[in-house]
């Protein structure tokens, strides 16, 4: 055996990489056992089937990456700040801008948006959990591990160098001879696969187990983002499995699906690549324009101005955003009629996008507005939205885009749709639902102080590269020289990404230091909310609601403060719960052994893992395990306890 490809030569940054990965695992090891948190872990985490722990898994999961994608964007920044520096080489440029794409968006944006989702949608619907709870720990440990795929590559055998897109030939085995890209097509496959699961179980769970009398037009609006989102996902998730199927079978098995020779298509790669990636980002921007919309009326003591409006605007939004993808390449001669009618199909999604922009300002208009933190991400979070909508449309038209493309101002507009599209609104989204989960708030005063520092820098850090792009300088460009000017503009871009991450330490210490310091509160709706996550108690009781509500009205929970309605009828019976299971998990490492083998061909460990898989789903399909009940009296004591009665 070939031990060589294992290694990652060269840089002291590797060499302290590995070092980190392997303390942190030792440092975790030893730590679990000097506690005795093995058989806690096991039981309460990674056995688990609530659809809370999952969210907050993934939440967990999520910071981590944007953490690890973070450091990459810095790595990238200082390699750039300056003409002609020599931190990072062309190859390994190549390798961080890549896995800070493929990470933020594939591994941080979609799964804090899932997991918020998975937290709060059931609550919202008036659910007891989703409609398969051990399918949604399947999806869980699909994307951890497919995720953990990708993030070893940094340290053994390298990390796929073609770009996000991976567009062949570049990602061709001639290109690109290395493993990074077998590393590409089956990391992405196996948290895709989740992603797919997710999908399918969110439709069933809000289509079947919305409370009584919570009609379609009476959901909150997150939820209609997170239905219209999970069609997106199972429409455009297949796509992406076919294509990295391909691609697998292209560098492992010498199939010529996408290259130039022997009737091989490399454009098939970027047409099959961007009918799943614009669709994907929808799928991280609709989530979010579902909690900004619950923050804004919550915050603005208003209902949601224009809720018809809104929904059929998302539902527009999600058709046209399968029809827009040949946008990602004009320049690569497909000719002028085709050109022009995907640059209409993009310009008219900049309507209904207007459209929730305008609802919003109207939601706001006359509004009791406070200036929470969540609501402070809100408002910051629609001008700078707006620039990215903008130069958007400014990029949409074919013939302009011949100057834009593959320049910095695209890298400007595309961070400039993202992060206030899908960061800001999942921040947003943890600081508003935080105390819901945990029982009590985030400190404001350390949240507002993190929010100015993110807000500014992120300005400092973005705007300039417009102007760079507009200038010339093409992206994916690990270096250049004084003469071309970029160096000043370039610096300011690097100062305003470290001011980001002074604002992301600021929101993680507020996490540290609100566990410590910020009072309780156990009445479970601290915001004065409008929908039912706010009618339990915090923290919520693994049952979610001992009675089933009773929905009447839009906004559910709110009509019952003020009007008085009756949310809680019935008795309080036995509630059914699933019970835990390790298959999921165990799944999940099989995956994971198998998707390694495969990167490296290594035959035989493949196939027993590919048996496994088949053992595992086996043992799942007749598991004879259908839960159990908690009795009646247990359900009145917890809720009793919960009221801070004593029992
Ligand atoms: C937090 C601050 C961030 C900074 C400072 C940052 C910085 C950068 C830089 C320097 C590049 C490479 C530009 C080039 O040379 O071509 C880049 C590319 C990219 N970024 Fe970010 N980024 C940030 C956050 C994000 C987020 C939150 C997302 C997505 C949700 C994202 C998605 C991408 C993508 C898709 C690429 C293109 C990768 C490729 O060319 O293959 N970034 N970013
Ligand atoms: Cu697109």
């Amino acid at each position: 055996m070939d031990w060589d490809k294992f290694k990652v030569h060269g840089e002291p940054l590797i060499y302290g990489a590995m070092a980190s990965i392997v303390l942190a695992t030792i440092g975790i090891i030893v730590g679990l056992t000097y506690f005795k948190k093995w058989g806690y872990l096991w039981r309460e985490w990674l056995t688990t089937v609530d659809h809370k722990r999952i969210g907050i898994m993934y939440i967990l999961a999520a910071l981590l990456m944007l953490f690890r994608g973070g450091v990459d964007a810095i790595m990238m920044k200082l390699q750039t700040a300056a003409p002609d520096m020599k931190f990072l080489d062309a190859q390994h440029y190549n390798e961080v801008f890549t896995t800070h794409g493929l990470i933020m968006i594939l591994f941080m944006a979609m799964p804090f948006i899932i997991g918020l989702m998975n937290v709060i949608v059931p609550l919202q619907i008036g659910a007891r959990d989703v409609a398969f709870p051990r399918l949604n720990a399947v999806s869980f440990w699909l994307f951890f591990f497919g995720a953990m795929l990708l993030n070893i590559s940094f340290v053994i055998g390298g990390s796929p160098d073609a770009g996000w897109s991976a567009y062949f030939p570049l990602a061709s085995l001639e290109f690109s001879p290395t493993v990074g890209n077998n590393y590409y097509s089956l990391a992405l496959q196996i948290s895709g696969i989740g992603t797919l699961i997710t999908g399918v179980n969110f439709i069933v769970t809000i289509l079947k187990m919305r409370a009584p009398g919570m009609k379609l037009m009476k959901m909150p609006m997150f939820t209609w983002s997170v239905l219209i989102t999970n069609v997106i996902i199972v429409f455009a998730f297949p796509v992406l499995t076919v294509a990295l199927a391909l691609m697998m079978f292209d560098r492992l098995f010498g199939s010529q699906f996408f290259t130039m020779a022997n009737g091989g298509m490399d454009m098939l790669w970027a047409n099959l690549f961007w009918v799943w990636g614009h669709p994907e980002v929808y799928i991280v921007v609709l989530p979010a324009f579902g909690i900004y919309s619950e923050i804004i009326a919550t915050f603005s003591k208003k209902n949601l101005y224009g809720y018809t409006s809104m929904v059929f605007s998302m539902l527009i939004i999600s058709l046209l955003s399968f029809l827009v993808w040949a946008h990602h390449f004009y320049t690569m001669g497909q000719g002028a009629m085709v050109n022009s009618f995907f640059s209409i199909t993009t310009m008219a999604i900049a309507v209904p996008t207007g459209v929730k922009i305008f609802n919003w300002l109207f939601t706001l208009r006359k509004g009791r507005i406070t200036f929470t933190t969540p609501m402070l991400y809100t408002l910051a979070f629609i001008p700078i939205f707006t620039i990215g909508g903008v130069t958007g449309v400014m990029l949409a038209m074919a013939s302009a885009d011949y100057q834009y493309h593959n320049t910095m101002f695209l890298v400007a507009h595309f961070h400039y749709v993202l992060i206030p599209g899908a960061v800001f609104a999942v921040i947003a989204g943890f600081h508003y639902w935080f105390p819901k989960v945990f029982g009590f708030r985030l400190n404001e005063r350390l949240g507002k102080h993190a929010f100015w520092w993110i807000i500014i820098s992120f300005n400092v850090s973005f705007f300039p590269l417009f102007i760079l792009g507009l200038k010339g300088m093409t992206r994916r460009q690990y270096t250049y020289s004084a003469d071309t000017g970029f160096g000043p503009l370039s610096m300011v871009s690097f100062v305003g990404a470290i001011g980001l991450a002074i604002g992301f330490v600021i929101l993680v210490y507020n996490i540290y230091w609100s566990t410590r310091y910020e009072p309780r509160d156990t009445d479970g709706d601290p915001w004065d909310a409008r929908t039912l996550e706010w009618a339990t108690k915090s923290p919520i009781p693994a049952y979610n609601f001992a009675v089933v509500p009773n929905v009447k009205t839009r906004d559910a929970y709110w009509s019952a403060k003020q009007d008085k309605v009756p949310l809680f009828e019935d008795k309080i019976t036995k509630i059914h719960m699933p019970s835990n299971t390790g298959k999921p998990f165990i799944l999940g490492v099989i995956f994971f052994i198998a998707g390694f083998s495969l990167v490296f061909s290594l035959w035989i460990p493949a196939i027993l893992s590919g048996v496994g898989i088949l053992i595992v789903l086996a043992a799942m399909s007749f598991d004879r395990d259908h839960g159990f009940y908690i009795p009646a009296e247990e359900v009145i004591a917890t809720e009793k306890k919960l009221r801070g009665e004593t029992v």
